[in-house]
């Protein structure tokens, strides 16, 4: 029975590949560092899962009741081994941490030098979404504010501002390998690059209330010249709802 959970466990893991229930499609620039973070892990974790339990079941096997009639003979530790058992998973640890290094400042600290492309605030349970308006400046009147649906243009650097106007929410797309919490107060930075259009799931990665499972958006990828006519069209429906007079801003 318990050689059974080793072999169970490798085989859940190995038909949820074989089923595609699995990672999505890796459609950015940067997804196939963090990947292969996430495969260097888990072979490092199910080898390690596996031989315990293999060892485990060995012994069980080898010293069960039947055939070992002699009492049981008990030792008081052994110095030597536990400094062998500390070491090494601290060593694995700090290794993993070095190795890490470079994937997490390509994707957390190297923030590009350039305008953001789109504004996303989080709220209780939803995406706004804000790009620039005519005037290419953030936080201006004649932004275009949409909801949910995030476009972008593909082949293209984005950086985009996280925020939250309530509580804590993560802004998460499997499928750009990009999953970042959006903290009150604060304006993070993120950047990608998406590589092939389509559209792609967009969900809350933060347990942030009662609604958070509809928390759903969805991320359109498109040409730059559909993404340009999307957002020229979204710009005069906007502007067709407001007086007349309201229209030249700062
Ligand atoms: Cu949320």
């Amino acid at each position: 029975m318990f050689l059974l959970v080793p072999i169970l466990g490798v085989a859940c893991f190995w038909y949820s590949y074989e089923i595609g229930y699995w990672l999505p499609e890796d459609i950015s620039t940067h997804g196939h560092e963090i990947d292969h973070l996430f495969y260097f892990i888990l072979v490092l974790t199910g080898v390690v899962f596996v031989a315990t339990e293999v060892v485990m079941f060995w012994f069980m096997w080898k010293y069960d009741n039947k055939t070992n009639r002699e009492p049981v003979k008990y030792t008081h530790g052994s110095h030597n081994l536990e400094i062998v058992w500390t070491i090494v998973p601290a060593a694995t640890l700090v290794f993993i941490a070095i190795y890490q290094m470079n994937a997490w400042a390509e994707v957390k600290i190297r923030t590009p030098q350039m305008p953001p492309t789109v504004e996303v605030t989080a709220r209780q349970f939803e995406w706004r979404i804000r790009y620039p308006g005519p005037d290419n400046r953030l936080g201006t009147q004649d932004d275009i504010h949409y909801v949910n649906d995030l476009h972008l243009p593909v082949d293209e650097e984005i950086l985009l501002n996280l925020k939250s106007m309530d509580v804590l929410h993560d802004f998460f797309v499997p499928a750009l390998r990009v999953k970042q919490d959006a903290v009150p107060g604060n304006r993070i930075p993120m950047w990608f690059r998406a590589k092939k259009t389509g559209t792609y799931d967009l969900v809350c990665a933060e347990l942030c209330g009662w609604g958070h499972y509809k928390m759903k958006g969805r991320v359109t990828v498109e040409s730059r010249s559909d993404y340009n006519a999307w957002l020229a069209n979204l710009y005069n429906e906007q502007q067709a709802t407001q007086p007349a007079a309201a229209e030249p801003a700062e």
